[in-house]
């Protein structure tokens, strides 16, 4: 990955502090990430801050995730004694199981506000996670219209933002935040390949390229379908990225591959799922390099 990307532009200290500060005047946390880099879209910075408040962990974009990987989440994290929920918040899918494990988590406080005469006390949750895995779309899915500001890049929210819903929660919506030193070469292909680091300040060819040699050794057969190449054991890497290019059309005047073309092109399909159902960390063995 390029030495110059820079991880952590200014705007996300301010988000992370501004995080802390904000962590007193919450009962619970959801911290968003993505259901297919469980492990690395989860930010140790932001796990240390959020240390011993309660704290949901959501997998979201479960749809575009292998099914059977996040249900080993999901156990992996029940034994770790961490809450989590899969979830699809552009579809709405799993908010319904997420309210209820709120009230429940949060039932004793609810349960004492009551006895003070406070009945419509609602659940202060922060809303957390690194850019670009669905904060915004699950504030909107949660309070049944476009209240918060989404869209398809990191860092479309840039400031703290509560908003009310009618389930009983009261949302604060944050700025997704990175790290500075994200720790393995791996877990910075997996951030940049899936779009939590902002396109402009990466070298879509490498990322394009790492991405592919991964999910040929993870996924052959969507790829080999997708890309109507061959893919098997010992094979050049570069060949068979040029010929991936060559099918998809990616030739300029000339007959040269255009390598940048066909990245764009993969990534995208990548990014919206069109490779197939992928999750690129397993729970069994999260941390690999
Ligand atoms: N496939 C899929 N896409 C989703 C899901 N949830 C959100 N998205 C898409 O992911 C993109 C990012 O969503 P946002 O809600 O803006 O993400 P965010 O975490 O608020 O991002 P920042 O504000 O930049 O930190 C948007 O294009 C959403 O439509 C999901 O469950 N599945
Ligand atoms: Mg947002």
């Amino acid at each position: 990955m390029a030495q110059d990307i820079n991880w952590f532009p200014g705007h996300m200290r301010k988000a992370l502090n501004e995080t802390k500060e904000n962590l007193k005047l919450v009962d619970l946390v959801f911290e968003t990430c993505d259901a297919r880099i469980p492990f690395s879209s989860r930010n140790p910075e932001l796990d240390a801050i959020i240390g011993d408040k309660p704290r949901i962990v959501l997998l979201n974009k479960a749809d575009l995730a292998d099914p059977v990987k996040t249900e080993r989440w999901i156990a992996y994290f029940k034994e770790q004694g961490v809450y989590s929920v899969a979830l699809e918040a552009n579809r709405k899918k799993g908010i319904d199981k997420l309210i209820s494990l709120s009230n429940t988590i949060c039932a004793d406080m609810l349960n004492k506000a009551r006895e003070k005469g406070r009945e419509g006390k609602t659940i202060k949750v922060m809303v957390v996670g690194v850019p670009n895995t669905g904060k915004s779309t699950l504030i909107n899915a949660l309070c049944g219209k476009k209240a918060a500001v989404t869209g398809n890049k990191p860092g479309v929210t840039r400031q703290p933002k509560w908003i009310r819903t009618s389930a009983g929660l009261d949302l604060m919506d944050m700025p997704g935040v990175l790290w500075p030193k994200i720790a393995t070469k791996r877990s910075q292909l997996v951030l940049t390949a899936t779009g939590a680091v902002k396109a402009e300040v990466t070298d879509s060819t490498e990322v394009a390229y790492g991405a592919i040699n991964l999910l040929c050794s993870l996924y052959p057969d969507l790829m080999s379908e997708r890309y109507k190449v061959e893919i098997f054991e010992g094979q050049d890497e570069y060949d068979r990225f040029l010929e991936m290019a060559k099918k998809r059309g990616c030739i300029m005047s000339g007959g040269r591959i255009d390598e940048e073309r066909f990245s764009n092109l993969m990534l995208d399909d990548l990014r919206s799922g069109r490779i197939g159902r992928i999750t690129l960390e397993a729970a069994d063995k999260p941390v690999e390099d």
